[in-house]
C-alpha cells in the first residue's frame, strides 16, 4: 500500500498494483499556439508551465508499474460525435472542425490533436479517444479499467476545471477514490484552478484528494505490497 499523509483533506491510502494515473488532454490543442484552446481567445502559455510535473509524475508512475492511460479530447473527420451544440458555441477564431495551423481543430489524427511530444504515451499505454468532456463518456474506460481490478485512480492533465473535474466526478460517482495532483493539473484560469482543488477537497473530500507529484513520487518510492 501506498500512503500520503499530508494529502488533503486527509492522507490518502492507494494499492499501486489497483491503481492508475490518467493524463486528461496534454494535446498540442490545448498548450500549443494555433489550436483550439487559442482559437478561444486563452493563454496556452500558462498550461505549458505543468510539463516538468507531468513528465515527473509519469516517470513515478511508470517506475512504480502503475497502469498508465492518457486521454485526448478530439472528434472523428466526419464530426459525427460533434453535438453541433458544442462545435457552434460562442464565437471562437476557428471551430472544431476547421482547418488552422496543426490541421483540422480537434479532429483524430490531426497533428493539434496529438499529445505534445514531451508527455508522448510509451507503446502499450492505453490512450482513450473521447468526445466531451468526461473520459468515461462514449469511451471504453469504464471497461478497461474494471478489466485491470482498478480501484484508485490519480490525475493529471488540463484543463483542471473543464476535462479533468469533469472525469473525475464520473469516477467519483463509478466508485473510484480519486486524487488530483495538483502542481500537473493547470486552467487557462488561475482562480479556477483554485476553486476547482477547493471544490474537490471541500466536506470531507466529496469528489476526493489532493497532493503533489512529490508527495505521490515518495508514497510510489516506499510503497510496501
Ligand atoms: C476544454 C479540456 N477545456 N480538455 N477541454 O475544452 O479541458
Amino acid at each position: 500500500m501506498a500512503h500520503i499523509a499530508a494529502a488533503l483533506p486527509f492522507a490518502f491510502d492507494f494499492p499501486p498494483a489497483h491503481t492508475a494515473l490518467i493524463v486528461i488532454d496534454m494535446q498540442r490543442d490545448f498548450l500549443e499556439p494555433g489550436g483550439f484552446g487559442a482559437a478561444l481567445g486563452n493563454d496556452v502559455t500558462r498550461l505549458q508551465a505543468i510539463v516538468p510535473a507531468t513528465q515527473a509524475l509519469l516517470a513515478a508512475a511508470r517506475a512504480a508499474g502503475l497502469l498508465v492511460v492518457h486521454t485526448r479530447e478530439d472528434h472523428a473527420p466526419d464530426l459525427s460525435d460533434c453535438p453541433p451544440a458544442k462545435r457552434n458555441r460562442g464565437a471562437p477564431s476557428l471551430r472544431i472542425g476547421d482547418v488552422g495551423p496543426m490541421g483540422r481543430i480537434l479532429v483524430r489524427g490531426e497533428p493539434g490533436a496529438e499529445i505534445i511530444p514531451d508527455l508522448a504515451p510509451l507503446a502499450g499505454e492505453i490512450v482513450i479517444d473521447k468526445p466531451g468532456k468526461g473520459a468515461f463518456y462514449a469511451t471504453p474506460l469504464g471497461e478497461i479499467l474494471a478489466a485491470r481490478g482498478i480501484t484508485h485512480l490519480l490525475f493529471a492533465g488540463v484543463t483542471t476545471e473543464v476535462c479533468v473535474q469533469t472525469t473525475m466526478r464520473e469516477a467519483n460517482d463509478r466508485g473510484y477514490d480519486c486524487l488530483l495532483v495538483e502542481d500537473a493539473t493547470d486552467s487557462y484560469f488561475a482562480e479556477f484552478k483554485t476553486a476547482t482543488i477547493a471544490m474537490i477537497r471541500a466536506q470531507g473530500g466529496i469528489v476526493g484528494w489532493t497532493a503533489t507529484t512529490a508527495q505521490v513520487a515518495a508514497a510510489l518510492s516506499s510503497a510496501v505490497a
